[in-house]
């Protein structure tokens, strides 16, 4: 029989990691591996889940039936990303029923920008734009992630955010172009969701616990601060472009560096948004175990109809 060696594993593991060869679920792993990933892949899961809840409250309310038309796909494609990832965290053992249990018991954590209202309708853009343009800073790299199914995942969910950062850019850009209020509705959506979507890329690297290691097992390729810069980087020229401003007195280009600097993030606020001390924490979690008591019926439905199925085919066979 062949001898199992536990350095040999990690060892050919790691050569693996380094010469960029994706792991995949039938693969020897170690367990530290697995874990981190069910945290991360299953917490990206809940964030698309809950992040469907702040937009979906303006499905109805949408000005017309071309942005209500966008705003439904684009929550549509948030249900699918949830799904993709949860059928990835499957393949790392991870039972989906206890996953998503977890979310509901606020054991598990998801995005904390999902804990934000949406008080008009400018905030559809903001959220657009802002949040889905931060996500997208934030999985473009993950498509190398060193884990097939996640990389492999994020890939059509990339394109996908990509369209849905658009059509946010487009609708702030209409409202900052129509008249003082409108344009004053969208600088009020940038000043509540500005601050927010800088939080979503975690804390300050040295405060963040897992990046060192998630990097070295390239399940991370880049830390939170250097994706944070990218995304102030990138949008302040949109924000100016349009004629909005952003809202960060400390706010200043760096010729040097060639980057913005940008005011302190009140990190006390983030906690205690992760913690569940946010405005909205209790609304989406309560919105989430409701839709899966409501929906228990289909599920049993469609059980039943799977089962009966099963035994016909079984008799046919027999
Ligand atoms: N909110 O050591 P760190 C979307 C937690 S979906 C809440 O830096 P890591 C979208 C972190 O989990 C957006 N918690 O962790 C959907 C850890 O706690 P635990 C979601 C946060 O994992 C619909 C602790 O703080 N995207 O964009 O190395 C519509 C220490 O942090 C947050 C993803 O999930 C936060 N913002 O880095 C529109 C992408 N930040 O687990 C848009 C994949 C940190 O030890 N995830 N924490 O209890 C990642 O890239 C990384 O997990 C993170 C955090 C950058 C988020």
């Amino acid at each position: 029989m062949k001898e199992f060696n536990i350095d040999e594993l990690n060892r050919k593991f790691q050569e693996k990691i380094d010469n960029d060869i994706k792991i995949e679920p039938k693969d020897w792993m170690p367990d530290d591996y697995r874990q981190t990933l069910i945290r991360q892949i299953s917490q990206h899961a809940h964030s698309e889940v809950v992040g469907m809840l702040p937009e979906g409250n303006w499905i109805t309310r949408a000005p017309n039936l071309r942005r209500k038309a966008v705003l439904l796909a684009k929550v549509q494609d948030e249900a699918g990303h949830g799904l993709y990832l949860y059928s990835a965290v499957e393949t790392l053992g991870a039972d989906r029923e206890q996953t998503i249990d977890d979310l509901h018991s606020g054991k598990a954590k998801y995005s904390s920008i999902f804990n934000y209202p949406t008080l008009t309708w400018a905030d559809m853009g903001a959220v657009g734009w802002l949040v889905d343009g931060a996500a997208i800073m934030n999985q473009v790299p993950l498509c190398r992630c060193s884990y097939g199914p996640y990389a492999r995942a994020m890939v059509r969910v990339c394109k996908e955010e990509s369209f849905h950062q658009r059509q946010g850019f487009e609708i702030m850009m209409k409202l900052a172009a129509g008249t003082p209020e409108q344009k004053a509705m969208a600088q009020d959506a940038l000043n509540r969701f500005w601050w927010p979507a800088l939080m979503m890329f975690g804390p300050n690297d040295a405060e963040s616990k897992h990046t060192q290691q998630s990097m070295d097992w390239k399940i991370k390729r880049h830390t939170n601060d250097e994706l944070r810069q990218q995304m102030v980087d990138i949008t302040v020229p949109q924000a100016e472009m349009i004629g909005l401003t952003i809202p960060d007195p400390d706010l200043k280009w760096n010729e040097e560096t060639g980057h913005y600097e940008y005011g302190e993030i009140d990190w006390d606020e983030f906690w205690q948004v992760v913690k569940g001390n946010g405005p909205c924490n209790k609304d989406r979690i309560d919105a989430r175990r409701k839709a899966k008591e409501d929906g228990l019926w289909v599920r049993q439905a469609a059980n039943a109809h799977a089962e009966k199925r099963r035994a016909r085919n079984a008799k046919k066979a027999s």
